[in-house]
């Protein structure tokens, strides 16, 4: 089989870009390991930012997410029985963030998709890429127990963290900064009404947690717990009781529990690989970064890529031009480095870090002062609602 670009992975990263070489006239095949099913069913991401809907809607698939989602002009930090508010709108001048599942935006990408006959492959096996270091890069897979061979001119990498493109690389090109945390989030969906029309991030000394929600109805929770706890050992009921813990007194007293639709643990890393290209392989998404979920900045980042990939094997195909795909990592790198620099900082605000009372004392000074200086909510609300795109040509 013969496409211009390959691309590995079928999550939001590698669906928009398919969705977006598409219309512009460029062949492409999508390979993934899951069923589509499996794909759709990930609860993950919830909050958008407006660089990340406008892709979406270039892609023509933004209808459902304007009707559906929720503009968010706000959010809340609760600490020391104090419940702050950033105004997202009122310090960066308009700036809004939407609230719209990663479950939901993958059914779109999907659904759409589907219409055109695209060539997306499901549940494909042992997938491997050959000769990516020159101009002729191929994709080798199983499917339905046969071995098929994708020829193309360039390699997407959307294959993930725990994808094969990146460890494809070889190891002396391309240096890995990682930072693991000794925590993760216990994560709770449930269809009951959100405690607060906003967002609320909250420290506590019990742990941090949040208060998210996917619709008017349908509620996302989540707290602080250690990295080797199982989701076993968390009831609904236990999982409920500590959230009202470390909520204020007058947010706990209005939370609705119910049933749990969904619960899982993920684990915090802050990860990032440099270089993101290797020949003719293009990482794009969590196959290059990964951040902890605090800054809401993952399925962000892995648009902000796809625009960027986009755009230069678009000015590549219709105009000969290969600058873009030349400063690509660069001009991923620059956002990335901030969006990790925000995440990591908002986690190690929010988050009990240790038993050091110290620490612990600094964390409240620091969350004082953002919350009352402008500037300080001025720096949390511009890299909340997305900073700013610079492209190097
Ligand atoms: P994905 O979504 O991991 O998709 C990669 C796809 O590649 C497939 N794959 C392979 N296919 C073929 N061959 C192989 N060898 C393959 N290996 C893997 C996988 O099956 C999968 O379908 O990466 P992508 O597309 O780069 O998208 C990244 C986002 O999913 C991720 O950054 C976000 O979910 C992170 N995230 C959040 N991001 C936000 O912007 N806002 C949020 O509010 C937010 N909340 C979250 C989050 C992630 C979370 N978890 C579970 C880590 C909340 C949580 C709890
Ligand atoms: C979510 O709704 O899943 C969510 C919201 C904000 C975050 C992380 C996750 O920072």
């Amino acid at each position: 089989m013969r496409t211009q670009v390959g691309i590995v992975g079928a999550g939001p990263s590698g669906m928009l870009l398919s969705h977006l070489l598409d219309l512009a006239g460029i062949d492409n095949i999508v390979v993934e390991r899951r069923s589509q099913a499996y794909v759709e069913r990930r609860i993950r991401a919830g909050v958008l930012e407006q660089g990340t809907a406008e892709l979406i809607n270039r892609a023509g698939v933004g209808e459902r997410m304007h009707t559906e989602g929720l503009i968010h002009t706000g959010f809340a930090i609760a600490f020391d029985g104090r419940h702050e508010r950033i105004d997202l709108f009122g310090l960066t001048d308009g700036g809004t963030v939407i609230v719209y599942g990663q479950t939901e935006l993958q059914k779109d990408l999907f659904e759409t998709r589907a219409d055109i006959n695209a060539r997306i492959f499901f549940e494909v096996d042992d997938v491997a890429i050959h000769d990516f270091d020159g101009s002729s890069p191929k994709i080798h897979y199983h499917r339905g127990g046969h071995e098929e061979i994708i020829e193309c001119d360039f390699i997407a990498g959307c294959d993930g963290f725990h994808g094969i493109c990146r460890q494809s690389i070889p190891a002396n090109a391309v240096t890995k900064y990682i930072l693991a945390y000794p925590f993760g989030w216990l994560g709770v969906l449930a269809d009951v009404p959100p405690v607060s029309d906003e967002l609320i991030y909250a420290n506590h000394e019990r742990g941090f947690c949040l208060c998210s929600m996917r619709s008017r109805s349908r509620s996302r929770y989540y707290i602080q717990v250690n990295g080797d706890d199982s989701v076993d050992a968390w009831s609904d009921e236990a999982f409920w009781d500590e959230l009202r813990r470390r909520l204020p007194p007058e947010v706990a007293e209005s939370v609705t529990t119910g049933p749990s639709i969904e619960k899982s643990i993920a684990p915090l890393r802050s990860y990032v690989a440099e270089p993101m290209q290797f020949g003719s392989l293009f990482l794009a998404g969590d196959a290059a970064h990964i951040v902890p979920p605090t800054g809401a900045k993952g399925l962000n980042l892995a648009a902000a890529d796809v625009r960027f990939l986009s755009e230069a094997l678009i000015a590549y195909y219709n105009d000969r031009r290969s600058d873009l795909l030349e400063n690509y990592s660069r001009n991923c790198l620059d956002r990335v480095w901030k969006a990790e620099r925000f995440s990591w900082w908002f986690t190690r605000m929010t988050h009990r870090l240790s038993d050091d009372q110290f620490n612990n004392r600094m964390q409240l000074a620091e969350l004082d002062y953002v919350t009352s200086s402008r500037s300080g909510m001025t720096m949390i609300a511009e890299n909340y609602v997305g900073l700013p795109f610079a492209t190097r040509n």
